[in-house]
This record gives structure tokens, sequence and C-alpha cells, in this order.
């Protein structure tokens, strides 16, 4: 059976700016070292799944030489990572307009590896999973359509697609994202004593002709809002339930937590795990360098140079550089693109990464900022949402934007 896999990459990225500013999401840093994709890649890898195709908005640079440089397969075993951006055609311009039409756009081109079983899955959540398990549930229930679903309490429900399955599993009502309370109680899922809802993971496996035969006979352009409701009747349509973690990535806030989740002592998602390596790009950076620092729940990438006087409970990307006396607490610091070699070639004067005496908390600093010294960063005290010229809050988290730069003394 060929199976080709589908990764969605992302809208506007509207919900994660300003870090989808000048990059497409699937670029955007995470847990130090790697990039967003990196984890629906890694899953689909280490699945047996080798036909990847990207969707996204836009391609940008840095998504471009990720995706060249890590994954590439031997002549030889075959597979292949592609990026399908939104591209004007003829029949259609600029943008995919949701989940399905970006699909419907692309088909004709994952269509050339003649899938029987196309898998599609979110580009924002972080969890490890063996889409063997799904797909050999697809094919022992003869389904047209399998959604992987995971049991949430009713305060996330009303943001998820949530279902009722019959003892067989196959799914028989669904409702996205049900905001009336009316209607969350009838969709309750039985089969738990708890007030647990069925919800959809965004994952889906589609056989091949069920797909084009959903897509191509109108112009809907939703998965969750449009496809799978119509589907439930016509088709059908399965649940796959998975009781391991997995977290949505997607919103200022949620980036934050489950990056600084990753720093417990016994973290619910592990990059530890060897039998599932989550891969991202080999460099060949040298090990950090701690020249004083008290250091605690932290998570340190290579080649940065950290001078501090604490850093706890946070997320310290490549390169990062940290000055003198400074304190950063609750933050990720996604570090440098590059070293400026003693040579400051910016005109502002103010070298790479943090200075000396700075306070960074509840932030995340975005690569290639320059922070002078003295400088104090944290929402404390601010509107949960607001922007100027140097920060983003968002969720009540503050975000510097990739190569701000900020003065010495200024306090956010
Ligand atoms: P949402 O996550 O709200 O709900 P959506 O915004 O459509 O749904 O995003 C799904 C995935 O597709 C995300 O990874 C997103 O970045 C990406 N995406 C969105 N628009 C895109 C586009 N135009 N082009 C490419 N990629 C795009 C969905 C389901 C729910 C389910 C949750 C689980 O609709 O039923 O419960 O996922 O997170
Ligand atoms: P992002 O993480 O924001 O998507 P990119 O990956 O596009 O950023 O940028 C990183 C790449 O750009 C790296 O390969 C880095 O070597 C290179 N780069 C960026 N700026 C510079 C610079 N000023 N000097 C040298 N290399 C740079």
């Amino acid at each position: 059976m060929k199976v080709v896999g589908l990764i969605l990459g992302g809208g506007a990225g509207s919900r994660l700016q300003p870090l989808t500013r000048d990059r497409s999401k699937p670029a955007v840093p995470i847990a130090g070292k790697y990039r967003l994709v990196d984890i629906p890649i890694s899953n689909c890898i280490n699945s047996g799944i080798r036909n990847v195709f990207l969707l996204t908005q836009f391609n940008s640079v840095s998504l471009h030489q990720h995706i060249g440089a890590v994954y590439r397969f031997d002549q030889f075993s075959g597979g292949h990572v592609r990026i399908l951006a939104a591209e004007q055609t003829p029949d259609s311009a600029g943008w995919f307009q949701g989940t399905a039409d970006a699909v419907r756009r692309s088909m004709r081109y994952f269509k050339d590896d003649r899938p029987d079983v196309v898998v599609i899955l979110s580009g924002d959540q972080l969890y490890r999973m063996d889409l063997k398990s799904v797909i050999q549930s697809h094919v022992d229930n003869k389904a047209d359509l399998t959604i992987s679903t995971k049991p949430v309490p009713r305060g996330e429900a009303e943001s998820l697609g949530i279902m009722q399955v019959n003892k067989q599993g196959r799914i028989v009502r669904f409702s996205e994202k049900p905001g009336d309370t009316v209607l969350l109680d009838q969709l309750k899922a039985p089969l738990y004593d708890d007030e647990l809802y069925l919800a959809s993971m965004g994952i889906y496996v589609f056989n091949m002709d069920v797909l084009e035969d959903l897509l191509c006979n109108n112009d809907e352009t939703d998965f969750g809002k449009h496809i799978i409701p119509g589907a439930i009747d016509s088709h059908k349509v399965y649940s796959y339930i998975f009781n391991g973690y997995w977290e949505d990535v997607g919103t200022i806030r949620s980036f934050w937590a489950a990056n600084l989740a990753l720093t417990d002592p016994l973290p619910q998602f592990s990059f530890y795990d060897m039998r599932a390596v989550i891969y991202t790009r080999m460099r060949y950076l040298p090990p950090s360098k701690i020249n004083q620092c008290d250091l605690s729940r932290c998570l340190l990438s290579d080649g940065c140079i950290i001078s501090g006087k604490r850093i706890d409970h946070a997320v310290v990307g490549l390169r990062a550089l940290v000055g003198e006396g400074s304190v950063v607490e609750d933050s990720i610091l996604m570090g440098a693109d590059f070293y400026e070699h003693g040579v400051i070639e910016h005109p502002s004067g103010i070298p790479m990464g943090i200075g000396k005496n700075c306070v960074v908390k509840n932030a995340i600093i975005d690569k290639n900022v320059r922070i002078g010294d003295n400088v104090v960063i944290s929402p404390e005290n601010k509107p949960a949402d607001e922007h100027s010229e140097l920060y983003w809050i968002r969720d009540g988290i503050m975000v510097i934007p990739k190569n701000t730069v900020i003065p010495s003394g200024t306090v956010l």
C-alpha cells in the first residue's frame, strides 16, 4: 500500500505573529534547535512514510534551506520531502483559502506519487505518534476516512472538532468547535465516566479516491468546518483514539508553554527518545560555554556563550549570548544565526544577544535580537495584547521580533 504524508504548514500564521512575520510557520524554531516542521516530518519518517509534501503559504529561504539540508533520502531507498507553497495559477489566485483548499490545489502534485492512502497532519502540534497504528486501524475497519482523536476535558472542547462514535468506533456525529453549551452537553462522550469529549487531533487518514471525491466536486475550503461534517453520513468515517501527549503549539501562549514544559525533569514530550528520533539540521557548532551562571530548568542548545547571573525555566537557542549579571526567567531565547567574531558591523553598535545586567521574564526573544545593557523585558503590568515598534505582547507573553535592536537602559 502506497502512503503519502501531507503536512499542513499553516494558514496566514496570524496566531503566531510576530514569529511568522519573516518566515513561514513550519520554519519557526522550537526547543532551541529544531523547527516546527521537524515534528510531523519525523513522525512520518519514523512511521515508514517517506513521501512527504509540506503545504505552506510562503516558501521562506529558511524553510527551503532547512528542508534541503536535512531531509535527503538516498537514491536507492527513494522518498522525498517537497515544499508546495501557495502559487498563482490560471485557475486560482494567491493564498490557499483553508486546509481543504490547500490539499485540493496541491493534489495534482502528490497524485503523481500514486498513493492509495493519504495521511494529513497539522504542522503546529507537538506529539510523537506511530502513524502505522492509525493506518492499520483504518485498513482493519475498511474505513474511507479515519480521524485520530483524543479525549479532552470540557474546557478544551470548544476549540476543537468534537465527535460521537458508536461501539465500533464509527463517527456518527461531528461538530467543529461547538461553542453552544446545549450542543456540547449532547456531544459528551458516553464511553467515559468523567466529563470527557472525543476531539479531533486534525490528523486524517483518507483513501485517495475518497479524498478526491470529497474535494473535487465542490469548492469547500476547510476540513473541520465543511468536508468532515459532510462526510459523516455519506462515508465510513472512523475514530482512532490516541492516549499519548499531544499539544497544539499554534498560538503564542501554547507555543511558549509547550517549549517551557520541555524543561521539566521528566517532560511529557521527550526529545531524548532515540527509538523515534526527532530529526533536524546537523550543524558543526561548538559546545556551549558557561563562563558563569546559575542555571536551572534550562534547555541549552549548541554554540551558546553564557556569562549571566541566573537562567531559570528557559529554552536557550543556538548561538545565544547572555552577558554578565543578566537574569532570564520563564522565557525562550531563540539565539542567533551567526557569530560576529568580535566585529560589530551593525549600525547600532550593539552586539548580538543579551547585554549586561538585563532582566528577561515571560518573554520570547526571536533570533538575531540585539539587547544593550541594563534592559528590562517583561509583560508585567501591561495589557495582555498590544504591540509597539520594539515588542508584541500576545496572550500575556512579550515577544521581541527577529532582528530587533533594543538600546541600553530601555525598560519595556
Ligand atoms: P484548527 O487547528 O483550528 O482545527 P485549522 O486552522 O484549519 O484548524 O488548522 C489545521 C492545520 O492546518 C494547522 O496546522 C494550520 O496551521 C494548517 N493550515 C490552516 N490553514 C492552512 C492553509 N491555508 N494552508 C496550509 N495549512 C493550513 C483543526 C480541526 C479540528 C481539530 C484541530 C486539532 O479542524 O477539528 O480539533 O485541528 O488541532
Ligand atoms: P529564520 O530562523 O528566522 O527562519 P533563517 O534560517 O532564514 O532564519 O536564517 C538563517 C540563515 O541565514 C543561516 O543559514 C545563517 O547562516 C544565515 N544568516 C543570516 N544572517 C546572516 C548574517 N548576517 N551573516 C551570516 N549569515 C547569516
